[in-house]
């Protein structure tokens, strides 16, 4: 049983940036978040309909930050070359391309990224995950050695039909192989900016072995990862086979976090109304002392953090973001312009938020200069504060 521990009000679609004249169809639902009791899933109350948000029209790009890109590259090295391997959400080849096409397979619903990645040699299925299309494959190419998914599963509403048609298409002893945030690090950092649309569950280790074991299949290791601000690549096999030490102790880490109880969530929610609070206050000081505060970064994230908080153009005067389908756009929402870094990172900027705080590291050292000049980023995780 699901019960609501947050409310984060009405929200858009969180990678929807929009010209001015679409304003008026801007599609909104309500954020709403809860524990299910049963399976100890963090998970939102209505879920949007995926459609709405992966579609030919997607904006995300996974390749723009050097962080990924390295990230990718490294994990591949580990795997080789000679597995018959199928990604589930290439989105633009991020990872795939690292592999031989001969031997993979790729899915990806958003029509203008899986063309991207037909276009790189590689066979991609331009649809959603499903059983049917599980079935499709293992006619068409056989049981995969390793099925592989980066930020892409916590983005499924349905988990049991995701994890049944993975199942089906494992061989014996195939590996299922995906990273999503990290709850702990969530709960942690207070970064409640990771709850959208586009991520109807953010797991821990505890639900997610609570929801394979229903399906078949284990958690079998666990890394901890420092991408997008703490994430957890999970392993799983079929029941039955040999399980790592990390997969306890993440799991008795969790119990010590609370993460299997509703009352470390209701405390959460009291942090996250105090961060707005906190976050709108630095807003409205840097305002008052007449100082020019952008956004770094037009992420989903601060899509949360905008349309929760209530902040506009009034005290953000535009967000930079590298990636050129958000460039020229309002963010959803709350509409604050969203332009190049060329155009918009310069000497007048006082204050940067930073909506991409998970690429701090990245971020500052490409900024040293704005730092040295008496630039500050301002940021709210894990707490509000000026850096
Ligand atoms: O799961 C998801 C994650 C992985 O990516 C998706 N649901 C959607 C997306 O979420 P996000 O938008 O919050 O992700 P990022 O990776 O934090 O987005 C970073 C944004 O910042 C990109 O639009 C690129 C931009 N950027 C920039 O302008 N300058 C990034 C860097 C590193 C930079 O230096």
């Amino acid at each position: 049983m699901k019960k609501q521990f947050l409310d984060l009000g009405k929200q858009p679609i969180a990678n929807g940036f929009l010209y001015k004249d679409q304003i008026n169809d801007e599609y909104f639902f309500n954020l709403k978040v809860a524990f299910d009791e049963k399976t100890k899933l963090f998970t939102q109350i209505e879920y949007v309909d995926p459609p709405l948000m992966f579609n030919d029209n997607y904006v995300y790009r996974g390749s723009l930050s050097k962080t990924m890109r390295d990230h990718f590259k490294n994990f591949s090295l580990t795997l080789g070359n000679n597995k018959k391997i199928l990604e589930i959400g290439s989105n633009d080849g991020v990872f795939i391309k690292n592999f031989d096409p001969k031997n993979t397979i790729s899915v990806e619903p958003c029509g203008n990224f899986a063309r991207e990645t037909q276009n790189m040699g590689y066979t991609t299925y331009d649809e959603f995950w499903t059983q049917d299309l599980a079935n499709k494959i293992l006619i068409n190419h056989g049981k995969q050695d390793i099925i592989f998914a980066a930020n892409c599963i916590c983005h499924i509403p349905d988990l049991d039909q995701t994890f049944k048609a993975v199942k089906s298409l494992l061989s014996e002893d195939g590996t299922f192989i995906f990273e999503d945030p990290s709850l702990a690090e969530v709960i942690n950092n207070n970064s409640y900016d990771q709850i959208y649309d586009e991520h109807p569950h953010i797991f821990s280790v505890i639900s997610l072995d609570n929801l394979l074991q229903r399906n078949g299949l284990q958690v079998v290791k666990v890394d901890n990862l420092e991408v997008h601000g703490g994430s957890n690549r999970i392993y799983a096999k079929k029941i039955g086979s040999k399980v790592d030490k990390t997969v306890e102790q993440n799991k008795s880490y969790e119990r010590i976090l609370g993460l299997d109880k509703f009352e470390t969530f209701e405390r959460f929610a009291e942090k996250v109304k105090q961060s707005k609070n906190d976050l709108i206050r630095i807003l409205k000081q840097c305002k008052k002392e007449g100082k020019k505060v952008i956004s770094y970064g037009a992420t989903s994230k601060s899509t949360t953090i905008f349309n929760y908080c209530n902040i506009n153009s009034d005290l953000i005067s535009y967000i930079t973001d590298t990636t050129p389908e958000k460039q020229g756009k309002l963010s959803p929402g709350t509409h604050i312009p969203v332009i190049s870094p060329e155009e918009g990172f310069n000497e007048s900027v006082d204050f940067a938020y930073l909506g991409a705080w998970n690429f701090i590291n990245e971020i500052s050292k490409k900024e040293d200069n704005f730092l040295a000049n008496g630039g500050k980023f301002i940021t709210h995780v894990p707490i509000v504060k000026i850096i």
